[in-house]
């Protein structure tokens, strides 16, 4: 496997400096999160570097993988948005090395959630929104929400972006509803 210098000259590579520099904090944060709960500090940080690794590839190199690699044919409806995470979690793999599959789910998952997170999972979705460079109406409490519970933080942005996507009129993947459905009602 690539150490986390090569990676991070690899991130440096295929992404822009402001691009880069949020994967930067993403991966900061994330070591943060992991060791207030318990999760596995190395992971978060490689999780949090390669999380937007696929960000800025071409929308073909994404609608290629997901008929090489028979994905979903309903992600064909979606948009970067949707693909640079789950359908950039297999260049991760191919292009980076990054085999463990926590590590490629918590990438697969960080812009929709999922039904089912593990911690890793809900730390790299937490830390993508809440990162210092963020700044947004109820960024403030959403890092509050985050460091006193985890999964409060997951129900908070999951209720924020759906009602977000909603009002804007624009596509709702179907895993940001099963993220709703399993989260939110939760902790009302
Ligand atoms: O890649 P980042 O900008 O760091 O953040 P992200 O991957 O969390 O989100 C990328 C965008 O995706 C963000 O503007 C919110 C949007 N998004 C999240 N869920 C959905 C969605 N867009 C659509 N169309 N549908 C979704 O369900
Ligand atoms: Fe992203
Ligand atoms: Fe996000
Ligand atoms: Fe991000």
């Amino acid at each position: 496997p690539l150490s986390r210098k090569e990676l991070v000259e690899r991130l440096q590579q295929a992404l822009s400096k402001g691009r880069f520099e949020h994967v930067c904090r993403v991966e900061q944060t994330a070591i943060e999160l992991a060791q207030l709960y318990n999760v596995d500090v190395e992971k978060a940080s490689i999780a949090g570097l390669c999380h937007d690794y696929a960000k800025q590839r071409p929308d073909e190199d994404f609608i290629k993988l997901i008929h090489q690699r028979k994905m979903s044919p309903e992600l064909l409806q979606y948009g970067n948005a949707i693909w640079h995470g789950v359908v950039g979690a297999e260049l991760v793999k191919d292009e980076l090395g990054v085999h463990d599959e926590d590590i490629l789910n918590a990438i697969r998952q960080h812009t929709t959630g999922g039904q089912y997170m593990t911690k890793l999972a809900q730390i790299i979705y937490m830390a993508d929104y809440i990162e210092p460079g963020r700044d947004f109406p109820g960024v403030e409490e959403a890092r509050r929400i985050t460091k006193t519970d985890l999964g409060a933080g997951v129900a908070y942005q999951t209720k924020h972006t759906l009602n977000y996507l909603i009002a804007a009129g624009q596509p709702v993947y179907p895993k940001t509803i099963d993220t709703y459905n399993a989260w939110v009602p939760k902790y009302r």
